[in-house]
């Protein structure tokens, strides 16, 4: 069994959610916050049996849409550049994670 954690755009969620469970896939949502813009986003937690990880990415990649954004640069002195830069996030940040036990008590 894997764990599929993915972090998308909170737009996006509602309708992968919605997909997965016409599938028949079980998930969860967690209201996340991006380390680097500091805006929320989603991440969505997915227990699933090892030959479905790809059909759960495909639903996933699917609904999470490419999205840009301009962010000014003296919010983040590290980057030591002025102005604005183009930030461009999603569709989705994807992890698989192997799990050793699953347990409904
Ligand atoms: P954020 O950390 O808010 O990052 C938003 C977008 O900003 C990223 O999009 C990336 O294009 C850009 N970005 C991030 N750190 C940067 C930096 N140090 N310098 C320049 N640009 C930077 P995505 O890569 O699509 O990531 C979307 C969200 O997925 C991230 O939001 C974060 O919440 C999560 N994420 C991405 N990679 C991750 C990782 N390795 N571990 C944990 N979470 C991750």
């Amino acid at each position: 069994m894997k764990l599929v954690m993915a972090i998308m755009h909170n737009d996006d969620s509602q309708d992968t959610i919605a997909e997965l469970n016409k599938c028949g896939y079980h998930s969860t949502k967690v209201a996340s916050t991006g380390g680097f813009l500091s805006s929320g986003n989603s991440t969505l937690i997915i227990g699933v049996e090892d030959e479905k990880v790809d059909d759960v990415i495909r639903i996933i990649s699917e609904n999470g849409k490419v999205r840009s954004q301009y962010v000014p640069t003296n919010i983040y002195p590290s980057l030591e550049v002025g102005g604005a830069i183009k930030v461009q996030t999603g569709g989705a940040t994807v992890f698989v994670i192997n799990v050793e036990q699953f347990i409904q008590v």
